[in-house]
């Protein structure tokens, strides 16, 4: 049995790409393991939230998790910004940190470029991100692949911090799925389907009435040489259909490849619509019960119980190794 943690911002509705790259993952692993999956509000507010709304998006991705089949009696499921210790261990990890390692992450040059203010604290976001998996000596990470780079960043950190002041901190692995790892944008499948992209028809919400799933996928963006085959490279946004289809029916490429071998594009797209359906449709009927109900406020308010006795544990441990005592 390990210890897994991951977590996820309420910046949004979670995508498609949110439920399939971790959310589908952590539902497997629980049975499993010792897991612990955070709402990350704090990572949330680097880029600029409206309070109101980023309130809401807490309790939905709360609800998202819970009707996702995430177990709150197997799993700890906490609001990162009711357990201190997370910025407090990501100060202290701020402090061995270098601005080089910094300023080489993708997602920090991603989402600041083009921005005339961008917040020092989108910037130091890969140490907190750090301290939330180090609390926990997690062994495992499960994300989507665009976190391969923080996760380096946390396992160089940890180790840095084990030398300089003795062994403290589990090196945490990272776990990426077989497929889903990189769920791309409908409208421009070479980049990746982010809850935050300004056009709604880049991806499929998890909160999306069937409708509005069917006319996304309708409207994907494909080629013009009518062959259904997976080729990342040559043809984007059909290979991106296919491991939408695979991911959601759990079939491998090879089987859906065969499967769609002589279909037409329409086909194609009428037949991932139903998957994506199908899958999502009974969750966000879930989600709806769950919302406003008082079981959700008390699974939040055990989680931070929960995770603070273990957090806070690590944390003094931390603290006394690098002389934070009287
Ligand atoms: P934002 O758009 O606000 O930056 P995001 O949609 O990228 O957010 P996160 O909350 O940062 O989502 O990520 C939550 C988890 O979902 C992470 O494990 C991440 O790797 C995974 N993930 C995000 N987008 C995708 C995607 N398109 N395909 C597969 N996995 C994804
Ligand atoms: N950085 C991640 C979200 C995140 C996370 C974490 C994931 C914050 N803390 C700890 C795994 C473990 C993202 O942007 N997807």
């Amino acid at each position: 049995m390990k210890t897994i943690f991951s977590g996820i911002q309420p910046s949004g509705t979670l995508t498609l790409g949110n439920y399939l790259g971790a959310i589908k993952q952590f539902v497997q692993l629980q049975h499993e393991h010792h897991c612990y999956f955070c709402i990350v509000d704090q990572h949330a507010i680097t880029v600029p939230q409206e309070p109101k709304t980023l309130k809401n998006n807490i309790k939905s991705l709360a609800a998202l998790y819970i009707a996702s089949g995430i177990d709150p009696e197997k799993t700890t499921l906490f609001v990162q910004s009711e357990v201190p210790a997370h910025t407090e261990l990501g100060w202290m990890l701020q402090s061995m940190t270098y601005m080089g390692e910094l300023e080489r992450m993708t997602q920090f040059k991603d989402k600041s470029e083009g921005r005339s203010a961008v917040s020092s604290a989108l910037f130091t976001y890969p140490t907190l991100m750090a301290a939330d998996i180090l609390l926990y000596q997690a062994n495992i990470v499960p994300v989507g692949d665009d976190q391969t780079q923080h996760l380096e960043l946390t396992r160089d950190i940890a180790d840095r911090f084990n030398n300089r002041f003795g062994d403290t901190f589990v090196l945490p692995e990272i776990r990426i799925p077989d497929v889903g790892a990189r769920i791309m944008s409908l409208q421009e499948p070479t980049k990746k389907m982010s809850k935050s992209d300004e056009n709604t028809r880049s991806f499929i919400s998890m909160l999306d009435t069937p409708k509005q799933m069917e006319k996304k996928i309708k409207s994907a963006v494909t080629d013009s040489d009518g062959v259904v085959k997976f080729d990342k490279d040559n043809k984007p946004g059909v290979s991106n259909l296919l491991s939408i289809f695979a991911s959601c029916t759990g079939e491998s490429i090879e089987a859906v490849e065969e499967h769609f071998k002589d279909k037409r594009y329409g086909d194609l797209k009428k037949e991932v619509a139903q998957a994506v359906v199908d899958t999502l449709a009974p969750i966000k009927e879930r989600h709806d019960e769950l919302i406003n109900s008082k079981e959700l406020d008390e699974i939040l308010t055990n989680g931070a119980e929960k995770a603070h006795k273990v957090a806070s544990k690590t944390l003094n441990k931390a603290k006394k190794k690098m002389g934070l005592i009287r």
